[in-house]
């Protein structure tokens, strides 16, 4: 692995980046708030605080380039659509991203040679972030760009980076993709460098979609310590993935008390009870959604009355076929949290839940816009 540059320490925040935040209306407080709450969520002792805060305004700045295989995009759109604290500005503010296949005006054969130019200016220095799971069925023709396979493109570029991140359960470990009996042989980007014996470090930060902040707090640990974050066995963060939703679960006292919700829209559900009965995975997925939650609302799966569905964890989300993970023929649409099933003459299974967790994280990022909005154009017509 190439080394990674450590950070210069400039004395205090650069002039430049306060001048900025201002602009922005940003204070330094609360600056500097942020960066103490950020470091306590990276684990790092308190007196990192300062680093954290240098390493932002630093101008020192990352190359990135951030490949798309089977996915939805979702991973980028959450980074997109998260706001205040402006996560996306903090992250792009941070790294160069000198090449992303969403993000880039062009298109065809100029994004192409972008990329080839990209590879080579920065080999051996750059920053991979992989977004989607890479087929390998019948010599991976299930994912092609630019006449190139999937997996001709994830171990070339993934060979001559510094370090890779893998964005989102299916770059993780193959995600929805995956689900058996998986006809791509969808596979995660650190597998696919193991068997091409391919020593490139990677950072798993599985979520479907992963957080934002998430990648925010793995870039900033990078620039702030100059090395990579500790990790566990599945390739994961420890300060992100070390304890289970149960732990950190707002449910819990119901839980813990044997008040249990034991139908979509009941009582019980709309009390807030624990939602262990409805097929809760809280229990045996590792990830911090309850605490980092999803868009500038606080919006997160169960916050919104929905179990946990396991989508970061493998072996949890998406492990049987998706057909038999849902008895769709049994689910009554439910309109705004109907009322109980016997009212609605049928209601939603607990298979059918399980599904629909699987946008659960989704849900929670768009109920949040969705709030955001109305905000905003409440605001608008308030002005
Ligand atoms: Fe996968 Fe991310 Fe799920 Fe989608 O791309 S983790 S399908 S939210 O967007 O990779
Ligand atoms: Fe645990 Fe899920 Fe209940 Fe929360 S809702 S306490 S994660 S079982
Ligand atoms: Fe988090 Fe996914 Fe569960 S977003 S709460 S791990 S369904």
């Amino acid at each position: 692995m190439a080394k990674l540059k450590p950070l210069d320490a400039p004395n205090g925040i650069a002039s430049h980046y306060t001048e900025k935040l201002k602009v922005q209306g940003v204070s330094r407080r609360d600056f500097i708030k942020f960066c103490t709450a950020i470091t306590a969520a990276m684990a790092l002792p308190y007196e990192a605080a300062g680093k954290v805060a240098e390493a932002i305004a630093s101008k020192f700045r990352p190359p990135v380039i951030w490949l798309h295989f089977q996915e939805c995009t979702g991973c980028t759109e959450t980074l997109l659509r998260a706001t205040h604290p402006t996560v996306e500005n903090l992250v792009l503010d941070m790294i160069s991203l000198d090449y992303s296949e969403t993000l880039c005006a062009a298109a065809g054969h100029q994004v192409e040679e972008l990329l080839h130019q990209t590879v080579e200016k920065y080999k051996g220095k750059f920053i991979l972030v992989v977004e989607g799971s890479i087929p390998l069925a019948e010599d991976g023709i299930y994912c092609k760009i630019a006449g190139r396979t999937a997996l001709d493109i994830a171990t070339d570029v993934g060979s001559q980076a510094a370090a890779a991140i893998a964005i989102g359960s299916c770059a993780s470990w193959g995600g929805v993709q995956s689900a058996s009996p998986n006809p791509t042989q969808a596979t995660g980007f650190a597998e696919v460098l193991k068997m091409n014996g391919i020593g490139t470090p990677v950072i798993n930060l599985p979520g479907c979609p992963a957080s934002p902040y998430n990648l925010l707090q793995v870039v900033l640990y990078y620039l702030t310590l100059g090395k990579l974050p500790q990790l566990d066995k599945k390739g994961r963060p420890n300060f992100a993935y070390g304890k289970l939703i149960h732990d950190n679960c707002e449910r819990r006292p119901h839980f813990d008390a044997g008040r249990f919700a034991d139908q979509f829209g009941g009582e019980n559900h709309r009390k807030g009870w624990c939602l262990y009965k409805l097929g809760c995975k809280g229990p045996e997925t590792y990830a911090n959604c309850g605490i980092q939650k999803f868009g500038d609302t606080g919006s997160w799966p169960i916050g919104i009355g929905h179990p946990c569905f396991g989508c970061s964890e493998e072996g949890v989300g998406f492990n049987k076929p998706l057909h038999e993970q849902a008895n769709v023929l049994s689910i009554t649409p439910p309109e705004f949290f109907p009322g109980t099933d016997e009212e609605k003459g049928g209601g939603i299974s607990p298979g059918a839940a399980a599904v629909a967790g699987a946008v659960a994280g989704a849900a929670a990022v768009a109920s949040a816009m969705a709030a955001k909005k109305l905000d905003q154009d409440t605001n608008n017509e308030n002005a």
